[in-house]
């Protein structure tokens, strides 16, 4: 009785490993080389963003949730502007703003390391208008100055310098995860 309900538990957590409602992005610097992660979850009051960085000048950096899922270094431009699907103006401190690609400034520490939780309010990894995972895709780019919150179209926030593609599963953490679930459930057979 008590093996079936553990098996029970252990596919209903491989389930939500699956879920559409959190996947993990993979973030490159201009040369191409991976420079961390932003694992997205959808949480209620719009998508959480937990970002683990390395590599960074020390000091504050503009970052946002861009228009298409292409990430092309050096510059990054074929990720486009920020993501705007409500017609808003520039900046989380602007009247007529923000954008909903527009997130706070994060800070690198004097190692140059990034840990941080960010929410993109009003976002979803779900269908509908504010999705980030509608039509193709989007992308979350970090630039190298920080954002001025009220200046036309990016807060001054300068060069762009790393990009990460935010794309419906094959790319990202779902289908990395699910490979060890069944290794668990092995495991656990053969006890
Ligand atoms: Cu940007
Ligand atoms: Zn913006």
């Amino acid at each position: 009785m008590r093996f079936i309900f553990l098996l029970t538990i252990l596919i209903l957590t491989a389930c939500q490993a699956d879920s559409p409602t959190s996947q993990e992005v993979q973030m490159y610097n201009a040369s191409g080389d991976m420079v961390g992660t932003a694992k997205l979850n959808e949480q209620e009051e719009g998508v959480g963003i937990e970002l683990k960085l390395e590599g960074l000048e020390p000091g504050f950096h503009g970052i946002h949730v861009h228009e298409f899922p292409k990430c092309e270094g050096p510059d990054f431009t074929t990720a486009g502007n920020h993501y705007n699907p409500e017609g808003n103006e520039h900046g989380l401190m602007h009247p007529e703003g923000p954008h909903l690609g527009d997130l706070p400034n994060i800070e690198a520490d004097g190692g140059g390391l990034v840990e941080a939780e960010l929410m993109l309010a009003g976002a979803t990894l779900l269908d509908g208008k504010n999705s980030l995972l509608s039509e193709e895709g989007t992308s979350l780019v970090v630039h190298e100055a920080q954002d001025d919150g009220v200046s036309q179209p990016s807060g001054e926030s300068g060069p762009r310098i790393l990009c990460g593609e935010i794309k419906k599963d094959e790319d990202s953490g779902g289908g990395e995860e699910s490979p060890t679930d069944p290794t668990d459930f092995n495991e656990e057979q053969d006890e």
